[in-house]
């Protein structure tokens, strides 16, 4: 079984894998060990990654890259309409309402789902973390922002299936960072003693997430999260974009942001500008030749300057972390260190605001790049049966608080819980009982939507079936099963109904209970029974995925077993669920089917160019060795002979040879070597020849 952990990045995606010798990155064919997210489609195929990239502004309506933050997202939502007007490349509205992207491949016009775009984008990784490990790659844990919703985790997933991924879990950023720090320390706190809390920050290029983090001798334990789901890196870039744009409309009267291809290459420069000022104080020029309308366009800055514009985005480092610290009520004294990663984190400005806001130096220790890639890794190989790693366990926290909502059967009247609190342990499962006559319904949604990064706080909607009363006509008590799993994603996980057979004494126990009545209204809501399955310092998931199988669950597990089982049989009960946006499952299995094509087609594409290739590459060849090497070897007809029916051949290539079939470029090139064959084969003797004779010459 392989392990890989995958970072995931707005911008830059990492691949870490176990091996015997331990957690290592690995760098893909352009011996990069930094995957850029981005998505190139052309008339003949797809390119993903670095050759993506470097598409981005010849290519750049087809070219996709900024595409995370699309997962699960409706195309009316602020964010993504906000986004639009920045975007080389089109949205689309999709049926459902969620966000598609349009682009044209295979000449043809094209939308994609936004699982699609990130399924593409694994299917290289998966490739890469193949090529790395020499096996076939299924089961890996993926890294999502801490603050990514149901409907955001759910997309994730179902890109990972249409990838052929396995995704383990899908753990925060932060949360792998704390475990790549953690794991391997050996001075942690024993478990009874005031444990040590440590601060992780991670500024990618979008997002700017924050956790504080409990850790005692072989485990960790997130207390909360803050995030800023807006500022990261790009928000840098964009205060020198919109710098320099300025001053090219009054020094070259150009406009820049009406031209998308000179914008995309602002951006890069910028990006470099903004780079280079993290290891350079003093003033820094940005030259562009050939910019727009044939105009070179230079400017520069420095770095007082750049932090003078960016004043803004500075200004909102601060929040989070106070938030964190507000949240798990530590005071600055309680933090033992505090670890910045991701690549903003080096900018010198924002490493200074998070050091004085708690007083102390920050540490650099961890690959600010790389660590979330590690964690992961770390986090699979915890998972894997096939891999020993030291014992951890890993409580996270359950970012948004989730209320469930029903409707009561007698009056007009609705119930309501909050079944997990803001920063609740997680992956954590409850049970809940309720008294019905009839199947019914649970909403569940997000009861804080101010705090949510989205404008959306609905989850889903379960609908327990089968709901019968009692044969005597009462109702009937239902344990409901709500759980958030592994990947952070809220469930109803099963359902039973509890049936007291006639002949049986009454159960006491249960009558005793604080429930009886026929269900929850509003006012009853205190007396709401939620039983929690004793897992808070160890989740019963244990971080195992495979305990899925637990689904269903019987009633008497959530009540503790304390009573008479003979007089209580409980039925499991089916359970309907709609979440939000959720792809539809036929469609996702096209999706894989799809992907699959486009493989097969990204492969077939890949062989013809290369068989191209190879005729062009032996024309070359063979003209230069024509010119040296052969030159004594053929007489001089020969020589032109061979000369013309090369000079035709790259003619050839250039005209109608210039998109052909493979098997057409195989039979062009066996036909070249019919006659470069001879002339190679006498080449070859000749040098050997000598040789031997050296040889000869030395066993004398
Ligand atoms: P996210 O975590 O938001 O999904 P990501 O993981 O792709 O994004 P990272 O790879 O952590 O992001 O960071 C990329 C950002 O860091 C970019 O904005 C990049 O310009 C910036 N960056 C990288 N190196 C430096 C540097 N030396 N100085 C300033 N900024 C840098
Ligand atoms: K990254
Ligand atoms: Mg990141």
């Amino acid at each position: 079984m392989s392990v890989v952990g995958i970072d995931v990045g707005f911008q830059n995606c990492y691949i870490a894998v176990a091996r015997s010798g331990g957690i290592e990155t690995i760098a893909n064919e352009y011996s990069d060990r930094c995957t850029p997210a981005c998505i190139s489609l052309a008339s003949k195929n797809r390119t993903i990654g670095n050759a993506a990239k470097s598409q981005i502004i010849t290519n750049f309506k087809n070219s996709i890259h900024g595409f995370k933050k699309f997962h699960g997202r409706a195309f009316d939502d602020p964010f993504v309409q906000g986004e639009k007007p920045k975007l080389p490349y089109s949205l689309h509205k999709l049926a459902n309402g969620s966000t598609g992207i349009k682009v044209r491949y295979l000449d043809e016009d094209k939308v994609f789902t936004i699982e699609q775009v990130t399924g593409m984008l694994l299917t290289k990784l998966k490739e890469t973390s193949e090529s790395a490990l020499k096996k076939p790659v299924v089961d890996c844990v993926i890294s999502v922002p801490s603050f990514f919703t149901d409907s955001e985790r759910r997309s994730m997933l179902d890109a990972t299936e249409i990838a052929g991924l396995n995704c383990l879990r899908l753990i925060s950023d932060t949360t792998a960072v704390a475990l790549a720090y953690g794991i391997y320390k050996q001075d942690f706190p024993s478990p009874e003693e005031k444990p040590r809390n440590v601060v992780f920050v991670d500024i990618g290029h979008l997002s700017y997430q924050v956790s504080v983090t409990s850790f005692n001798k072989g485990k960790l334990k997130v207390l909360a999260t803050a995030f800023d789901p807006y500022l990261g890196g790009r928000n840098f870039d964009e205060v020198l974009v919109d710098h320099f744009c300025e001053e090219f409309r009054s020094r070259y009267r150009l406009n820049v942001k009406e031209n998308p291809r000179a914008l995309l290459r602002l951006y890069q420069e910028c990006e470099k500008l903004k780079k280079l000022m993290s290891a350079n104080s003093s003033d820094l020029p940005l030259n562009i030749e050939c910019f727009m309308n044939d105009i070179d366009v230079s400017g520069k800055l420095n770095r007082g300057q750049f932090e003078d514009l960016c004043a803004q985005n500075l200004m909102r480092i601060e929040a989070p972390l106070k938030s964190v610290l507000e949240q798990s009520k530590l005071s600055r004294d309680d933090i033992y260190a505090v670890e910045v990663v991701g690549g903003a984190t080096r900018i010198p400005a924002i490493k200074e605001r998070i050091s004085k806001f708690f007083c102390k130096d920050i540490n650099t220790t961890l690959n600010a790049d790389e660590a979330v890639a590690r964690g992961c890794a770390l986090q699979c190989a915890i998972l894997s049966p096939a891999f020993k790693v030291r014992e951890f366990s890993i409580t996270d926290v359950v970012p948004f608080p989730i209320t469930l909502r029903w409707k009561s059967s007698t009056d007009d009247s609705v119930g309501e819980c909050e079944v997990f609190s803001k920063n609740h342990a997680a992956p954590f499962s409850k049970v809940i009982t309720f008294h019905k006559k009839e199947p019914f319904d649970l909403e569940a949604f997000y009861n804080l939507p101010q705090e949510l990064p989205f404008p959306d706080n609905r989850i889903g909607r379960f609908t327990i079936q089968n709901v019968v009363p009692q044969p005597n006509g009462e109702s009937s008590k239902v344990k409901v099963k709500v759980r958030v799993n592994v990947h952070g994603i809220f469930s109803v996980s099963g359902a039973s109904l509890i049936e007291k057979h006639k002949d049986e004494a009454e159960d006491v126990v249960m009558e005793t209970e604080p429930m009886v009545q026929n269900e929850y209204s509003p006012e009853e809501q205190s007396k709401m029974q939620v039983d929690q399955q004793g897992q808070g310092e160890q989740p019963e998931e244990g971080c195992n995925v495979a305990s899925s199988s637990k689904e269903g669950t019987s009633a008497e597990q959530g009540t503790g077993g304390n009573k008479p089982k003979a007089k209580i049989k409980s039925v499991d009960l089916a359970i309907l669920s709609s979440t939000l946006r959720q792809l539809d499952r036929e469609m996702l299995k096209c999706f894989v089917e799809l992907e699959g094509k486009m493989i097969v087609q990204d492969k077939l594409e890949k062989e013809r160019n290369d068989a191209k290739n190879a005729v062009e590459e032996y024309v070359y060849d063979f003209r230069d060795k024509l010119c040296g090497a052969y030159e004594k070897l053929i007489s001089k007809d020969d020589n032109s002979k061979l000369t013309r029916i090369l000079e035709d051949t790259e003619n050839w290539l250039y005209e109608e040879g210039e998109d052909q079939g493979k098997q057409v470029y195989l039979d062009k090139l066996a036909e070249l070597k019919k006659f470069g064959q001879p002339v190679e084969d006498r080449h070859k003797e000749l040098e050997d020849r000598p040789r031997a004779f050296d040889e000869l010459g030395k066993k004398i």
